[in-house]
């Protein structure tokens, strides 16, 4: 599972790259058109909190893969790299996208001026023009075909609704309503119908004053197709994580950041990806682990060890909730909380897990 990091160039998503999974890949106009992979820890309030009750040596995030694709532009002649960075953002299962609302001349807006609502139509005319042309050369192969079946004729009339809804910029998805529509459907892989969280690049001033050009429309936008929204200012917090530990709170208290932005993308990101954590408490390390929301009991085990999937007896489990308002693994147990489920329970998150199993 993995989320791409799609917009115009320079708008800042090799910075937020960095800062989610702690690299350094050189930023600004470098010519490289590589795509780069990492992975970024999903910040957590209740492993700190397991943690603190726990008191274990180690102590590891579940974490999300990310990758940093090239920027997308439209004005590009190189055709062929456009091609193969949507290609990328094919095989990404969700998006990011990241626009820019920060100003600063030493590095020229994409439009002559700030302008995020505008980068995100662009990019998303981008995605929407992929997959108008996926459509179209899939009518074209079939048309073409030798021979025209009962199936194909069924696949025509459904790209060709497909084709609509996309021309109207309507929810493709909707428009596969049988069970064939929905297989045919999730083979072609629309750029366009991808989960979305939208990342808006900030510069010190906006941070503060929370406003920036074009702001109540790209949110209205985002609101209206239900794109969750992080504002954050990657380059400022780049350079507070650059800085000793010790004095890291302090400017971000004085920026009035509560929490990073790049806290909340992480977390934003790994929901998007339909992912919720489990944990587990084993020996000095406690752990979270990202599964797929509806993942059983012996499946989740699989993820910690093979071995435990393998010989899979049970899963002793309780809520991290309400260990935080009782306080005590005891009084969890006293509660009569803690709970033995079997192989097909499914895990929910904030679950703390402990599987049996025998080898
Ligand atoms: N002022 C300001 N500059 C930024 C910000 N984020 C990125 N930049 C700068 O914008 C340039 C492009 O950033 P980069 O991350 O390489 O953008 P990318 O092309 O989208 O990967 C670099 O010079 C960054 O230092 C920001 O929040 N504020
Ligand atoms: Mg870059």
């Amino acid at each position: 599972m993995e989320i791409g990091l799609v917009g115009l160039p320079q708008v800042g998503k090799t910075t937020v790259f960095n800062l989610l999974t702690g690299t350094a890949v050189p930023t600004g106009v470098t010519g490289d058109t590589r795509v780069h992979k990492g992975t970024a820890p999903v910040p957590d309030r209740r492993l700190d909190f397991l943690a603190a009750v726990y008191l274990p040596k180690k102590v590891t995030s579940a974490r999300v893969n990310f990758k940093d694709i090239p920027g997308l532009d439209p004005r590009r002649g190189d055709r062929a790299a456009n091609v193969r960075f949507l290609a990328e953002v094919r095989g990404a299962d969700a998006l990011c996208y990241v626009v820019r609302a920060f100003a600063g001349a030493e590095t020229p807006a994409y439009f002559d001026a700030v302008a995020p609502y505008k980068e995100l139509l662009e990019v998303r005319a981008e995605l929407l023009l992929a997959d108008i042309m996926l459509v179209e050369k899939r009518l074209e192969h079939i048309r073409t075909g030798s021979k025209i079946s009962k199936e194909a004729g069924a696949e025509i009339a459904f790209l060709k609704r497909c084709l609509e809804a996309l021309n109207e910029e309507q929810p493709v998805r909707e428009t596969a309503k049988t069970a064939e529509e929905k297989s045919l459907f999730s083979s072609y892989g629309f750029l366009t119908d991808k989960p979305v969280v939208l990342a808006i690049n900030l510069d010190e001033q906006s941070l503060r004053t929370g406003d920036y050009p074009q702001r109540d429309l790209i949110l209205n936008y985002a609101s209206g197709k239900g794109m969750p929204v992080v504002e954050m200012a990657a380059l400022i917090e780049a350079e507070i994580a650059a800085l000793p530990s010790e004095e890291r709170a302090e400017f971000l208290r004085d920026l009035g950041i509560e929490e990073p932005g790049i806290t909340r993308l992480a977390a934003a990101a790994q929901r998007s990806l339909g992912l919720i954590t489990f944990y587990t408490v084993v020996g000095d390390e406690v752990r979270g682990w990202a599964i797929r929301a509806g993942t059983n009991a012996k499946k989740a085990a699989g993820k910690v060890h093979s071995d435990m999937e393998r010989g899979f007896i049970r899963a002793e489990v309780f809520r991290c909730d309400d260990l935080l308002r009782l306080g005590t693994p005891a009084k969890v147990r006293e509660a009569g909380l803690f709970r033995l489920e079997g192989r097909d329970y499914l895990v929910q998150e904030g679950d703390v897990i402990q599987f049996r199993f025998k080898v």
